[in-house]
């Protein structure tokens, strides 16, 4: 069977842009894979983090994963910092990696000038390394992610190739891994800047719906959500971005398609279209926020962590140590 890693940072409460690019797409794919879901808390402190809110946001993450569907029968959920090889095969691969291929990253860029004033982390320079260990740890085949993610996973593709090459004669020591974003949804805009990426370290709480938040806001944000004056109901994601993106999370919450939503709504305007489209979301995520709500103190949740983080970390330490003895680190294990 072959394998699948993804991971979400609790740097806050999921979006609907995560559960549309990312999350969703694990329920699926569990049944077909061995299957690591990660909550990459390690990335999150890139940024700074209040700890106590890091802390009940990782667990909320946890929470939400079981919550959406996530079977711990079936796919291993776990905390990063709980499996400390992520850390150190981290460092390996930041000694494996130029600076300026770090520097070119998109997303390095955009973070590092929102944060410039805060000061910005050697950690958020060196993230990519972080997730291209998360990644080769578990000799993943295919990584589940958003569009946002594809220069990672390049760069991981990359780091693989010339890892395998340099310490293992082309052999593959470690798997080089696919990227599998979503046809439609891998790139959910803000609800009030439709050219921007919606996020859930926006400082607009109304740029992005959260995964809990409670109808009514849901059902408010929506309303509130830019778009343009034509009033028509069509997809043309240059010249009516709003409606558009609007458009791409109503075909996500539901089995419409685009096209039968925008036959659907040719006569109406976009007072009944939002209208349709908030109690489209709340129908899905209702049933999630009631069921994360019931698991979050629960005992069941640190169980399945505590699960989670032993079998993940015995696949993989066997990675790193297949690496640190490629490289010449320590004695021969
Ligand atoms: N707007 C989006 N549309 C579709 N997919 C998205 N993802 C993120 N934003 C969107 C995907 O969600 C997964 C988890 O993302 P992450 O938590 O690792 O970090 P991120 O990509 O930086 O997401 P955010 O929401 O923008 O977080 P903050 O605000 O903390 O930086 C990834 O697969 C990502 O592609």
């Amino acid at each position: 069977m072959k394998t699948i890693f993804s991971g979400i940072q609790p740097s806050g409460t999921p979006t609907i842009g995560n559960y549309i690019g990312a999350m969703k797409q694990f329920i699926s794919l569990q049944e077909s894979y061995t299957s690591y879901f990660c909550i990459v808390d390690e990335h999150a402190i890139t940024v700074q983090q209040e700890p106590l809110k890091l802390r009940q946001q990782t667990k909320s993450l946890a929470a939400l994963y079981l919550a959406i569907g996530l079977d711990p029968a079936k796919a291993i959920i776990f905390i990063q910092s709980e499996v400390s090889a992520h850390a150190e095969a981290a460092w390996i691969v930041q000694c494996n990696t130029n600076i300026g291929e770090l520097e070119r990253m998109t997303q390095f860029k955009d973070k590092s000038a929102k944060n410039s004033r805060s000061g910005v982390s050697v950690g958020l320079l060196t993230y990519p390394p972080l997730m291209v260990a998360d990644i080769i740890l578990y000799q993943s085949n295919l990584v589940p992610v958003g569009d946002d993610q594809k220069q990672h996973l390049e760069l991981t593709r990359d780091f693989v190739t010339r890892f395998n090459n340099k310490y293992s004669n082309g052999n593959h020591l470690l798997t080089v891994p696919e990227v599998k974003i979503p046809k439609s949804g891998g790139r959910i805009m803000s609800l009030q800047d439709p050219l921007k990426k919606m996020s859930k370290s926006d400082d607009n709480k109304k740029s992005f719906i959260s995964m809990l938040d409670a109808p009514a806001i849901i059902r408010k944000k929506i309303k509130s959500a830019v778009t343009d004056s034509s009033g028509v109901i069509e997809y043309d994601s240059e010249n009516k971005p709003g409606i558009s993106n609007l458009l791409t999370i109503y075909a996500s919450f539901t089995d419409f398609s685009i096209a039968e939503l925008v036959d659907r709504y040719q006569n109406s305007g976009y007072g009944q279209f939002k209208e349709d489209l908030g109690e489209a979301i709340v129908a899905v995520l209702e049933p999630i926020q009631i069921r994360h709500n019931e698991l979050i103190d629960s005992d069941e949740l640190d169980l399945i962590l505590d699960e989670g983080a032993i079998k993940a970390r015995s696949v993989a330490n066997k990675t790193l140590i297949k690496m640190k003895n490629a490289i010449g680190l320590g004695r021969k294990n």
